[in-house]
């Protein structure tokens, strides 16, 4: 299985450069979507999703941040005030019936709060929409597999070695991150991705879209986005994999509609050789 898609990958690299240059044609686009050195914080929202969850992600960070001042100002409060040589009698008393029902229903009603705004973006994460393209993919040991399935083919994506980055159009900050092959997806269109395992389980995520999938051999877990800019976005297996868990990155290119159709014209004469056996079959009953 894997011979057979390495060959037919090789086959489609011979192929691409001789036949089709539209997939080397969408190199370009801005390197959107990928850690930069010396930041904190999260990359930029590319999807209405990653918009919610970081937007949640400031919420919690504000009310946890105001417990935790609230939490240090008592106790500064409570040493300076009532420390031995500022209080020496103490009260003795051991209940306060106010305080307690205070200290049950403002947590309550803190936590209530919070569900009220991390639901709704939770279920919208996961009630998957009617999407306008399919893409089956799949966690290999240790590369993703990528089918298109409503145009039929698919093709696998392997991380580029340091010495093949600048000649796909990346610098050496990209190593782990670029791949061979990338997914293309046009803009603005709502893409709904099948995700398995073939192996072990992998996980599949694109930080700045807001998505993250177990990829769970013997299942399809689905997840989706719609990205709202062109750009090229990336990211890395998120489950312990095996010995080259680290060396199986994620490359996601969105592009214009009619990039996107240029590509997909390439791509279907690319992997075209997916579908090889099925041709010559073809070709034989017609004859
Ligand atoms: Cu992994």
């Amino acid at each position: 299985m894997r011979t057979e898609r390495f060959l037919s990958g090789f086959a489609a690299t011979v192929l691409a450069t001789t036949v089709s240059g539209a997939a080397m044609a969408q190199q370009a686009g801005e390197l959107l979507g990928a850690p930069v050195n010396g930041k904190m914080g999260f990359q930029p929202a590319a999807t209405e999703l990653a918009r919610d969850l970081q937007g949640l992600d400031h919420l919690l960070l504000w009310i946890t941040g105001l417990i935790t001042l609230f939490v240090c100002t008592l106790l500064v409060w409570v040493m300076v005030r009532y420390n031995r040589r500022a209080n020496a009698n103490p009260a003795s008393f051991t209940h306060n019936t106010t305080i307690e029902i205070a200290w049950t229903l403002i947590p309550i009603l803190i936590l209530v709060g919070i569900g009220a705004f991390s639901l709704p973006v939770l279920f919208k994460q996961q009630e998957i929409p009617e999407g306008d393209m399919y893409i089956k993919v799949t966690g290999y040991q240790w590369y993703w597999g990528y089918e298109y399935v409503d145009e039929g083919f698919a093709f696998d994506s392997y991380k580029l070695e340091r010495d093949e980055l600048e000649a796909a159009g990346y610098d050496q900050s990209f190593y782990l991150l670029a791949t061979d092959t990338a997914v293309v997806v046009p803009v603005g269109t709502t893409v709904v991705m099948g995700i398995t395992g073939a192996d072990v389980i992998h996980s599949w995520t694109i930080p700045a879209f807001g998505v993250k999938q177990d990829a769970v051999p013997g299942r399809v877990a689905e997840l989706w986005f719609k990205a709202e800019k062109t750009g090229t976005f990336f990211g890395q297996c998120s489950e312990l994999c095996g010995k080259d868990h680290a060396f199986m990155p994620i490359t996601v290119k969105v592009v214009s509609q009619e990039d996107y159709d240029a590509w997909l014209a390439g791509a279907k004469e690319e992997y075209a050789s997916l579908d090889a056996g099925e041709q010559l079959i073809q070709l034989a009953s017609a004859e």
